[in-house]
C-alpha cells in the first residue's frame, strides 16, 4: 500500500481589523493559499472567525451585529467568501475555515467548515462547542472582553469525526474485502476551535473515532488579566509568553494522549490597533512534537508533511483504547458538570 502521507499547512492569519474591507481580507487569505500551494500543500487551515476582527470583545449594537456573521449555509457560494472557495478549487486545495455562522433559525455559531476542493462543496461542519468568557462586558473598562456566550449558542453538531477524500492515493475503501483497514481508509479528520482547545473530552471524542488530523483555529489575547485571572500579576510579555505555552501545551499533550497529529491556526497580533493576539500556529505529531510553528505574528505559512502511519504506534500501543480504557471508572466525565470535593474531615 503507498505510504499515507498528507502535506498539510496552517495559515497563520495577522490581525483583521474592525475597518478591515472583506475584499482585502480575502486578498490576503488567497495569498495564503497561493503561498501554501507553491510548498504543495494539500489542505490548508484558517483561523476562527477569519474573514473578520474577533468581534466578541466587542459590545456591538444589535443593528450591525450581522455584518459580523455569513449568513448563507452555502459558504462556497456566498459573495463574501466566495473568491476563497474559488481560489482553492483552482488550486485543488482542501481548507477548512472558521467563521461567526448565522443559522436559518436566527441563531448564532462560533463555526468551521471543511471544503473538498476535489468535491467542490463543504464536506464536514463544526461549531464551537466550549464559549469562554462573559455574557455581559466586565466593568472594569479596561478589561478584554470575550462575549461568545452573547453572540454564540453552545454547538450542537457534537465532535463528528469525518473522513476527507481524495487526499491519499490508495485508500481503502468501504467494501473492497480488505478486514482490519484501521488506520488504511481515507485520513481521519476533526475540527475544534479554539477554546475547545483546552477541553479533554472533546479530544478523547474524537479519539475514540481514531483520528488521525485535528484542526483548531484559534484567536487567543495576549493579555486579558480579567478573563485569566490575576493570581500571579504578569506584564504583558510575560501573560503573552504563558498564553503561548498553555496553547501548544494542550496541543503537544491532547495530540499525544489520542495519537493524532494537530494543526492549530492563529489569527495573531495587535487587532483593532489595541487588543494582542498570540501566535504559535504549529503543526504537532502523534508523540506530542512540534514539527512546525509560526515564527511571527503575522500572515505566515506553518507547513509540514505528515505520515499518518505515524499515529499507529500510540493508538496501538501505550493508548490502544480497546485494551486499556476503564469506562465503567469514568462516569462522572458525562455524569457531573461542575466539581464535587470529596467532603470535609471532622
Ligand atoms: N477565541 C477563544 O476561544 N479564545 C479563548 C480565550 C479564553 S479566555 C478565558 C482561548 O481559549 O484561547
Amino acid at each position: 500500500m503507498a505510504p499515507r502521507t498528507l502535506k498539510i499547512a496552517a495559515a497563520q492569519m495577522g490581525p483583521v481589523h474592525l475597518t478591515s474591507k472583506r475584499p482585502e481580507t480575502l486578498s490576503r487569505m488567497i495569498t495564503l493559499l497561493q503561498s501554501a500551494s507553491s510548498l504543495g500543500a494539500q489542505l490548508v487551515l484558517f483561523p476562527e472567525t477569519a474573514f473578520t476582527t474577533f468581534f466578541p470583545r466587542h459590545l456591538i449594537p444589535s443593528q450591525e451585529l450581522d455584518t459580523y456573521f455569513e449568513h448563507s449555509d452555502n459558504l462556497p457560494d456566498a459573495e463574501n467568501t466566495k473568491p476563497l472557495f474559488d481560489e482553492a478549487k483552482k488550486l485543488g486545495i482542501d481548507i477548512s475555515v472558521g467563521f461567526a455562522e448565522r443559522a436559518e433559525d436566527g441563531k448564532g455559531y462560533n463555526t468551521s467548515v471543511y471544503f473538498s476542493a476535489k468535491k467542490g462543496e463543504v464536506i464536514a461542519k463544526y461549531r464551537k462547542v466550549h464559549l469562554p468568557g462573559t455574557k455581559e462586558p466586565f466593568e472594569n473598562p479596561d478589561a478584554v472582553n470575550q462575549l461568545e456566550k452573547r453572540y454564540f449558542e453552545p454547538g450542537n453538531l457534537g465532535f463528528q469525526a469525518f473522513r476527507a477524500p481524495d487526499l491519499v492515493e490508495g485508500a481503502v475503501k468501504k467494501g473492497n474485502g480488505v478486514e482490519a483497514a484501521l488506520g488504511k481508509g481515507d485520513p481521519v479528520m476533526g475540527m475544534m476551535i479554539c477554546n475547545d482547545r483546552r477541553w479533554v473530552e472533546g479530544w478523547r471524542i474524537y479519539g475514540m473515532q481514531g483520528v488521525e488530523v485535528v484542526l483548531c483555529g484559534y484567536n487567543t489575547a495576549g493579555f486579558a488579566p480579567d478573563l485569566w485571572g490575576t493570581r500571579k500579576v504578569m506584564t504583558p510579555e510575560e501573560a503573552e509568553k504563558d498564553a503561548v505555552f498553555h496553547h501548544k501545551l494542550v496541543m503537544q499533550g491532547n495530540s499525544y494522549m489520542n495519537s493524532c497529529f494537530s494543526v492549530s491556526a492563529a489569527k495573531a497580533g495587535l487587532e483593532d490597533g489595541k487588543y494582542d493576539l498570540i501566535g504559535g500556529s504549529c503543526i504537532t505529531s502523534p508523540e506530542g512534537h512540534v514539527l512546525a510553528e509560526a515564527k511571527g505574528k503575522g500572515d505566515e505559512i506553518v507547513f509540514a508533511e505528515l505520515d499518518l502511519e505515524d499515529c499507529r504506534q500510540g493508538k496501538e500501543k501505550t493508548f490502544d483504547f480497546d485494551r486499556h480504557r476503564r469506562i465503567d471508572q469514568y462516569g462522572p466525565i458525562t455524569q457531573q458538570t461542575g466539581v464535587v470535593e470529596p467532603d470535609l474531615l471532622e
